[in-house]
């Protein structure tokens, strides 16, 4: 294949990424695990598609749920957040996760960089000393004003008059106490006029349109600090004020590019404004209406787009979806998938199979269903069968491509053309759902030539010499063309197809010129290998599902 000349780095433009920070109070569950396989699919596409890509993963570190947990666990805080990383830090790996910075919310830059902000919102006037009292929700870190509550009629353990999180529906505290605020309610206007001016910055659009009406709602002036407890980032200026969670939290996306470090000017000014920021739907409003504001407020660009993603589901016995949660009994591990997709086809299941944007009921027997369908059948079939046969007919290697090869009539050449520019825009879009069918439908054409140009009978025919050349030739171009578009989702099993045809393992930075048909040169070694996707029986499923 022919080598492509490096890109002359300078040139490529910044693609920043990040996923949100997952609080340390728990180990990682199949929903953090899926918004961090959304980014990272999403920053592999980029860097193939040449793109300077930083992609960005980390932990929020401090507030009160935190520090309930480390005392529940005989810990202090610090010692707690310490002994939760490699949690996070080995599933990540597992899963092949390419983030290319990993931030904890206790290190001395993010310190440094929310007291910076802290300076500036006091320089700039948007912060004032007043009293807060109201409604807490602990797990959430939330605040609640009295209108907002809902009342425990239904929770028979709780006085009636007891008010609960109207998010998740669990007991509220009653708070007051000195606070500083930051005047949210100054920003209504700049933030429906940025909405007007950039109508794709929250997708999917039912997103879009319940954060407009909730600002056109009004906004009150935020309490941003507290001082009934110590775990978290003191106020440069009024020691005794621990920044609010949420606040220190969001400022996470600007201390990784350098905010607050001098020395750092010039990062922060090549990857700010972010691109994307990918959240849950669960967490759009500090993405799209107070961290906006905090930018605004802060004199810096709003990012390019909030992705909000739907939760994963469990199917219930009813075929609908509902809720995982560890009281119901239905919650499902990682592990559990790991053990019977491997990591490759957990990738493959949860980025093609749960629609962009929307919440997906998952269980073991669609994911079975997935694999077995497109990874062993269609994918996986396709290499070992033409490995084989190249390697049977042309004594352990590739036919070398002929003299117009390339250019020569064939129905894997018509499937492939413009396939760059489909797979891309499906790809730009998250929709990794369209990205892959480019793939599988490349894969299945194959599969259906191979029936109907029968090598085995042109192998017989030595008059068809050139005919059966051809004819592999194609087969190896197609499955080289599939392990690219592949490699965001499944970079291991790609860069394996890759080894066993001969080719560079490391990832194109040149998507379209690679999507090109015709490049395979051939004429090389092929390894056969064993089965990428060995099938998946009715067994394997039930054992998983009791794990
Ligand atoms: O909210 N399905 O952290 P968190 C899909 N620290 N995704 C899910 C999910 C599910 N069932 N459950 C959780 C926080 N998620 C804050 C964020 S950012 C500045 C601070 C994912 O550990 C989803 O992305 O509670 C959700 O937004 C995130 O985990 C919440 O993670």
């Amino acid at each position: 294949m022919a080598i492509e000349p490096a890109k002359d780095a300078a040139a490529k433009p910044s693609y920043y990424i990040t996923t949100p920070i997952y609080y340390c109070n728990a180990k990682p569950h199949l929903g953090t695990a899926y918004s961090t396989i959304v980014c990272d699919t999403q920053a592999r596409f980029r860097r193939m598609d040449g793109y300077d890509v930083k992609f960005l993963t980390g932990l929020d570190e401090h507030g009160q749920k935190v520090a309930d947990s480390a005392a529940a666990h005989g810990m202090t805080p610090q010692q707690w957040v310490d002994s939760m990383v490699p949690d996070f830090a080995d599933l990540w790996r597992t899963l092949e996760i390419s983030n290319d910075d990993f931030i904890r919310t206790t290190q001395p830059r993010h310190v440094r960089s929310v007291q910076h902000f802290w300076e500036v919102m006091r320089d700039r006037g948007y912060i004032y000393k007043g009293s807060y009292e109201g409604w807490y929700c602990v797990p959430e870190e939330t605040y609640f004003t009295e209108t907002d509550v809902r009342h425990a009629e239904a929770n028979k353990d709780r006085p009636a008059d007891a008010p609960v999180c109207p998010d998740c529906g669990r007991p509220l505290e009653r708070i007051s106490e000195e606070s500083w605020f930051f005047k949210l309610s100054e920003f209504q206007k700049p933030l429906l006029d940025f909405y007007d001016a950039h109508p794709d910055f929250i997708q999917p659009e039912i997103r879009y349109n319940e954060v407009r009406s909730f600002v056109e709602g009004g906004l009150k002036d935020l309490s941003v600090t507290r001082t009934s407890f110590d775990w978290g980032i003191p106020l440069p200026f009024d020691q005794r004020h621990v920044t609010y969670v949420w606040f220190d939290a969001l400022i996470n996306y600007l201390t990784a590019v350098g905010y607050g470090d001098p020395e750092k000017a010039d990062e922060l000014a090549f990857r700010w404004p972010a691109q994307t920021h990918v959240v849950g739907k669960d967490i759009i409003r500090f993405h799209c209406v107070i961290w906006p504001a905090m930018l605004m407020a802060a004199g810096l660009a709003v990012p390019e787009h909030v992705l909000a993603h739907g939760f994963l589901l469990v199917r219930g016995a009813d075929g609908r979806g509902e809720k995982m949660s560890k009281s119901r009994g239905n919650a499902i591990a990682p592990q559990q998938v790991l053990d019977l997709l491997g990591v490759e086809g957990y990738r493959y299941y949860f980025m093609t199979d749960v629609a962009h944007g929307a919440d997906g009921a998952i269980s073991f027997e669609r994911m079975a269903q997935v694999y077995n369908a497109d990874l062993a059948n269609s994918w996986g079939n396709l290499v070992s069968r033409t490995l084989n046969m190249s390697a049977k007919y042309f004594d352990g290697a590739s036919p070398a491509r002929g003299d117009g090869y390339a250019e020569r009539e064939s129905p894997l050449r018509d499937a492939a053309a413009d396939v760059y520019e489909r797979y891309a825009k499906a790809m730009g879009a998250f929709d990794y759902q369209a990205g892959a069918r480019e793939a599988m439908a490349l894969a299945e054409a194959a599969n259906l030539y191979i029936e109907q140009s029968a090598p085995w009978a042109l192998a017989k025919d030595p008059s068809r010499a050139d005919d059966l050349a051809f004819v592999i030739w194609g087969l190896l171009e197609t499955i080289r063309l599939c392990a690219v578009l592949l490699a965001p989702i499944t970079p291991a099993t790609s860069a394996e197809v890759m080894r066993r045809l001969s080719l560079p393992t490391e990832p194109t930075d040149d998507l379209r010129a690679a999507c090109a048909w015709g490049q395979f040169e051939g004429g090389s070694p092929v390894v056969k290998g064993d089965a990428l996707f060995p099938r998946l029986d009715a067994d394997a499923v039930a054992a998983a599902a009791q794990a």
